[in-house]
């Protein structure tokens, strides 16, 4: 399998992070954001959305963080990474979808308005609401961790998906001190050889 992204981008990120803890070989094919590579009509065959990841797996390219995480799981079914059970599925679904439609997209909006753009750009509200929206967010996941290690009863891509979100708070001034649960789960995956090979 091949995967066409920009080693730092955080979405990349998640998907070199599914790869690896899900022991898939794939190369990383680099997509420079810098020079437009992904708006080129090559890349825009993958990805007619313009941005990165794509996994190509064969004749088959799939776009969308999530769902490339979603299709690594199904390839290694022993070892459960998108949950064992109907329950556990649906509540590593539920997660995923909170991360790709709350969570991510207020880092990115943070991100954006702090660093990303030019100041003459940035808008102070958003980076307020972003900031919000971020806290309604965590706060409800770092409840989900009390007494236990995992989001679900056992390391999933509800793991890899958020906490590939949540590498970025230090950069952009995120404190996640209120949320001590979150902290050590964010230990607990730092430690992983996954994500030391992705993030050292
Ligand atoms: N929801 C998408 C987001 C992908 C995304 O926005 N990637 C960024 C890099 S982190 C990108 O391609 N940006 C370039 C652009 O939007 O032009 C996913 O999870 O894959």
């Amino acid at each position: 399998m091949k995967l066409h992204g920009f080693p730092m981008s955080p979405n990349t990120r998640r998907a070199l992070l599914g790869l690896e803890e899900a022991e898939l070989a794939y190369e990383l094919v680099p997509v420079d954001l810098m020079s437009a590579a992904h708006k080129q009509p090559d890349y825009l065959r993958l990805n007619p959305t313009g941005r990165v990841p794509v996994l190509v797996d064969g004749e088959f390219a799939l776009w969308e963080s999530n769902a490339i995480l979603r299709y690594l799981a199904e390839k290694v079914p022993h070892k459960a990474l998108d949950g064992a059970t109907p329950q556990t599925r649906a509540r590593v679904a539920q997660w995923m979808f909170m991360n790709a439609a709350h969570l991510s997209p207020a880092l990115a909006h943070v991100f954006a308005h702090t660093i990303r753009l030019p100041e003459a750009d940035r808008i102070p509200k958003l980076v307020e609401n972003g900031r919000s929206e971020i806290a309604r967010c965590v706060g409800p996941l770092d409840k989900e961790l009390g007494g236990r290690e995992w989001i679900v009863d056992h390391y999933s891509i509800a793991d890899v998906s958020i906490a590939a979100s949540l590498a970025v708070a230090p950069m952009i001034g995120i404190d996640l001190t209120p949320y001590p649960n979150v902290l050590g789960w964010q230990r607990r995956i730092q430690e992983r050889p996954a994500y030391r090979k992705i993030y050292g």
